[in-house]
């Protein structure tokens, strides 16, 4: 059966979003739980700002919020162990740099919090083979991985199956390209409910924010900014410095016309900036389409890169004094490790005597 996808609008926030799957109220409620996660495998994009943080942030008043740095997933791929602890602490500095409030969202490390790992044995002997093949973002980095493909990329999906329902999250925030993940986890969380009761597991929806950018490469604007691109040109890091920055936009690909129109089709690049302007200035397209009439491409590049700026400033200084000072980054992340594992724990408990451990 097809899950039903509604479209939403949040009414405090008129963010606008698809809630997909709309799941009944099950026995393991209440919960006003939203949670999301990014993985710390370099450092934070203006996509992730975007697409992701800045939605977080408006949301957390209306949600009893989880936000976390998966540092587990990331190994999936190798890493540099300096380079990924550095990301993994900066990325959490730039949630509470960006906005998100450590009193009202609980924000932590993946890895201090154990149960995530002994939540994903469990599920692990309750998943099959088949499914985790047909996830397209195994298909897609396993392609990438050579004859030696790590085991932890083909169970990657039901790690995060664990970090969702540890918390009995209702709604997850995420990119399209998670939505299948998601949707594996509402699987498994009902898998297992058929077996040991409704009131094992809360069954999450997905949310994917429509009004949240989806901001693109700057030098292959057909390309989603990601942040492990090649070709570093392309992905604005959030902490990339300001002549970086305005070089990156100066450089950005456009095309060979000069007037500015916003068509994703015709004008990607075009259209790319004109939607950065207005994810951030919350002005519509139109709107900054007309306030550049007669200007040229050069004009919306710059004044691009002048508005970005704006917003990344203070978020910059913010993240350096964090990252300077440490000890309220580390006093909020040992704070919220220590909220999370009385929640995780708790669940934890309540799956270990379903499936039969003696406790
Ligand atoms: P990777 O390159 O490691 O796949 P990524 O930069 O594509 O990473 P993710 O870690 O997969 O980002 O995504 C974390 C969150 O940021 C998700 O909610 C995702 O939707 C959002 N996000 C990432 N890139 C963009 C983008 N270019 N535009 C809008 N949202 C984005
Ligand atoms: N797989 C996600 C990151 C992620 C996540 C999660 C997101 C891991 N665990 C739990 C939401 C909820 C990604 O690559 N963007």
């Amino acid at each position: 059966m097809t899950p039903p996808v509604v479209s939403v609008e949040d009414p405090d926030t008129h963010l606008y979003g698809t809630r997909c799957f709309m799941t009944q109220a099950n026995a393991a409620t209440p919960t006003n739980v939203m949670l999301s996660a990014i993985q710390p495998t370099s450092q934070l994009t203006l996509g992730n700002y975007l697409g992701a943080i800045q939605n977080w942030v408006q949301l957390q008043d209306k949600y009893n919020c989880y936000f976390f740095a998966v540092d587990q997933h990331a190994i999936t791929v190798r890493q540099n162990p300096e380079a990924l602890r550095q990301a993994t602490l900066t990325a959490l500095a730039t949630y509470v740099a960006a906005g998100v409030d450590p009193q009202r969202s609980t924000l932590f490390v993946q890895s201090h919090v154990p149960e995530h790992t002994q939540l994903c044995w469990i599920l692990n002997c309750y998943s099959y083979m088949g499914e985790l093949n047909r996830m397209t973002q195994y298909k897609d980095k396993s392609a990438k991985s050579g004859e030696n493909i790590p085991a932890g990329l083909f169970t990657y999906p039901v790690l995060m199956a664990a970090d969702i329902l540890l918390y009995d999250a209702k709604l997850v925030p995420v990119g399209q390209d998670q939505k299948q993940h998601v949707e594996l986890t509402r699987n498994l969380a009902q898998r297992l409910n058929n077996l040991y009761g409704d009131h094992l597991f809360v069954i999450p929806d997905c949310y994917i924010g429509s009004k949240a950018a989806k901001v693109m490469d700057l030098q292959q604007p057909t390309r989603k900014m990601s942040k492990s691109a090649e070709n570093t040109m392309g992905t604005l890091f959030l902490m990339d410095d300001e002549k970086t920055i305005l070089k990156k936009f100066k450089k950005a690909v456009t095309d060979s016309d000069t007037v500015i129109e916003w068509d994703k089709e015709r004008k990607p690049g075009v259209a790319n900036l004109i939607e950065i302007q207005s994810a951030i200035t919350h002005t519509s397209p139109e709107e900054i389409v007309h306030n550049y009439t007669g200007k040229m491409y050069g004009h919306l590049k710059v004044e691009t890169a002048e508005i970005v700026l704006q917003t990344l400033r203070p978020l910059q200084q913010k993240v350096h004094q964090l990252m300077e000072e440490r000890t309220e980054l580390e006093k909020i992340l040992r704070h919220g490790a220590e909220k999370a594992r009385e929640h995780a724990a708790t669940t934890l408990k309540r799956v270990h005597d379903a499936v039969g451990f003696y406790t």
